[in-house]
């Protein structure tokens, strides 16, 4: 039996029916790379680091897997095009980006992956769903769990739980 490793993803998009986005990407997940197994509710959230793009949806997964972590990027990539991603479309609007936020409590610098995700600290829109599904575990590089480090992270970007009305 491979290992399972335990990872938190966050969903985002802010074109096309977003809630569909949302929900594909995870039975894409389920399908192609192991088990979603927590969510956190859907977010919406002011554009980070851009100016007069719409507002996205957010969600943060926790996610078992027994692939490697580049592995992992590389089917994140593949559901991320057969849910409707164009090429060439970094930090532009978006139907669907996934970001590996932790991986374990794996540290990793490599040209194509960062872990802890290099940006977590300092946007409301990924620390903020991942509390809610995460609050107990440890930062691997700050060594403090990731509720404490909500209010730490000098942006003052709007993010808003949705509500589902059934
Ligand atoms: N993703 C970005 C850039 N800015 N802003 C929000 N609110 N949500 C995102 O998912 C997001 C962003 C680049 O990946
Ligand atoms: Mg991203
Ligand atoms: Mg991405």
């Amino acid at each position: 039996m491979e290992p399972t490793h335990t990872c938190f993803l966050l969903t985002g998009t802010n074109l096309g029916d977003r809630q569909s986005n949302l929900q594909k990407a995870i039975e894409e997940l389920n399908r192609l790379t192991g088990r979603v197994v927590a969510r956190s509710a859907v977010y919406e959230t002011e554009p980070w680091g851009v100016t007069g793009q719409d507002d996205y949806l957010n969600q943060a997964l926790k996610l078992e897997t027994v692939l490697s972590p580049h592995d992992l990027l590389c089917r994140l990539k593949i559901i991320e095009r057969r849910v409707g991603r164009k090429p060439g479309t970094h930090m532009k609007p978006r139907i669907l980006d996934i970001d590996i936020l932790l991986y374990d409590d794996r540290i990793i610098s490599s040209p194509k992956l960062r872990l802890p995700h290099p940006q977590l600290l300092r946007r409301n829109f990924a620390i903020i769903p991942l509390a809610e599904i995460a609050g107990h575990v440890l930062h691997p590089i700050r060594g403090c769990a990731i509720a404490k480090l909500v209010s730490q992270t000098g942006d003052d970007l709007a993010v808003r739980k949705l509500v589902m009305h059934p």
